[in-house]
């Protein structure tokens, strides 16, 4: 007899409560920064009525509670095709292709996530994770030592291998396979204060990229932070130090907006924790922080280029240091975004989601005939648009927490080139593109919408 399968999004809700509990544990001040978010949320959506009708209407009310994206970087192709095949017992598919090399960070990304309509609905979690870029090391001796050290380790507890291969076999888990598979995956993710090196190498490995000696000299990819999301982070931001946090000194990203678009962040330094090389030497690494988020619209292509084509003119502008002037002077340049549901649907800048309003749903129950095409249907009421929420991240952005959590000093950009190719092949297989997924959603809404009007292709 078999048992019945979990279905991933179970699976994926329960490891992310998981690695939630374990990370409080962990970091106490992640336990701050959730309580500071949910009272966030609970005043904006006192305050604004309207965003509180509009987020249950699409049960958006409930994934807000559990909601949040965690990070971590691994060293080897193997490591990364591993968890590209854990995760997807959990539901989570990569996403997008992200260069960090040209920000001086010697890594390249995806980001792990959940692409079906109702699997978000459910529980959007996501895991940025990004591959060290091993060449990118200069000293051919020290490159050397690095991929030897990480050869040596495996950061699945052997258990967790064994269910992975259980998991495909059977296409999914029985609910007491599926309880393992969550402990035993947690344990890839769980911090190590011993290194697995000695104090001299972790030096050497620091010393070519504070990032290097993060993956290279542990025994996992210890997850770095897990980021809630907030309906007002401009509120959030101000209000991090009555909760003794230190937030960066900007917001990255987009500049406060009546409709919010993709995808604002800040973050609180990392810790310095102590830490016991393999030679009994003492010492401290610097590796998990705190990040808030706020999502806003996906962009389309188009709305995406503007948005890039706005930001770099923003950072042509000498950057303010304190977050008042600098959301100032991105606010300047944002101006030429429309920022109201209309215009950024007719000129197709943003996602939108289409389902028949009350009122023609009222219209069709009292036997009326719906308008001949969309367009008139939209225009006399009987269909209501609403914003995609963006599920993805930002390069620049991304960038910027990044830097702010490897100490000051800045790194040049590596001269190389980006390489979505050799990252897809350490995969094993090609990332999905996000624009493809978020236009999918919206095809998809319109042939509902299109089905329940009676109206044809
Ligand atoms: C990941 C940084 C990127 C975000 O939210 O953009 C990121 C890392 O530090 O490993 O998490
Ligand atoms: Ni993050």
């Amino acid at each position: 007899m078999t048992l019945p399968l979990v279905s991933p999004d179970d699976i994926r809700s329960a490891f992310s409560q998981a690695m939630s509990d374990m990370y409080r544990q962990e970091v106490p001040q992640y336990g701050d920064l959730l309580e500071l978010v949910a009272n966030i949320n609970r005043a904006t959506l006192e305050a604004d009525p309207a965003l509180a009708d509009r987020l249950s209407a699409h049960d958006e009310t409930s994934r807000l509670d559990v909601e949040r994206h965690g990070a971590i970087r691994v060293g080897t192709t193997e490591e990364l095709s591993m968890l590209r095949r854990v995760f997807a017992l959990m539901g989570m598919f990569p996403v997008s292709y992200y260069d960090l090399s040209e920000a001086g960070v010697p890594v390249h990304s995806t980001a792990f996530r959940p692409i079906d309509e109702n699997s978000l609905k459910r529980n959007p979690f996501r895991v940025f994770t990004s591959l060290l870029r091993l060449e990118l090391i200069e000293e051919d001796a020290l490159r050397r030592q690095a991929a030897a050290i990480l050869a040596e380790r495996d950061i699945f507890t052997s258990g967790a291998r064994a269910l992975v291969a259980i998991g495909e076999r059977q296409g999914g888990f029985d609910s007491d396979q599926a309880e393992r598979f969550v402990t035993e995956i947690l344990e890839t993710f769980r911090w190590h204060r011993d290194a697995t090196v000695d104090h001299e190498t972790y030096q050497a490995l620091h010393d070519a990229h504070r990032l290097v000696a993060d993956v290279v000299c542990f025994r996992g990819p210890h997850i770095n932070h897990l980021t809630p999301r907030t309906l007002d982070i401009d509120a959030a931001q101000a209000a991090m130090p009555d909760y003794g946090i230190t937030p960066k000194a900007v917001i990255e990203g987009p500049p406060r907006r009546e409709w919010p678009i993709l995808l604002r962040q800040t973050s609180f330094k990392a810790l310095e924790e102590s830490v016991r090389f393999a030679d009994s030497d003492g010492g401290t690494h610097t590796a998990r922080f705190g990040e808030i988020e706020q999502r806003g619209v996906a962009l389309t292509a188009k709305g995406r280029a503007l948005y890039d084509e706005l930001l770099t003119r923003s950072r042509q502008a000498p950057t303010a240091s304190d977050n008042l002037s600098h959301q100032r002077q991105l606010s300047e340049c944002f101006a030429a975004f429309p920022d109201d549901l209309p215009t950024l649907r007719r000129e197709a800048l943003a996602y939108f989601r289409y389902r028949i309003s009350e009122n023609g749903r009222q219209r069709l129950a009292g036997g009326a005939t719906a308008p001949a095409s969309l367009d008139d249907a939209m225009e006399a009421g009987w269909i209501d648009a609403t914003p995609i929420t963006y599920e993805d991240f930002l390069p620049v952005s991304a960038a910027g927490i990044f830097q702010s959590n490897l100490g000051d000093a800045q790194h040049q950009a590596y001269a190389s080139e980006s390489n979505q190719g050799a990252f897809e092949l350490a995969l094993g297989r090609p990332v999905h593109d996000e624009f493809e997924l978020y236009s999918r959603l919206q095809e998809d809404s319109l042939t509902r919408v299109r089905q329940q009007l009676g109206l044809d292709g």
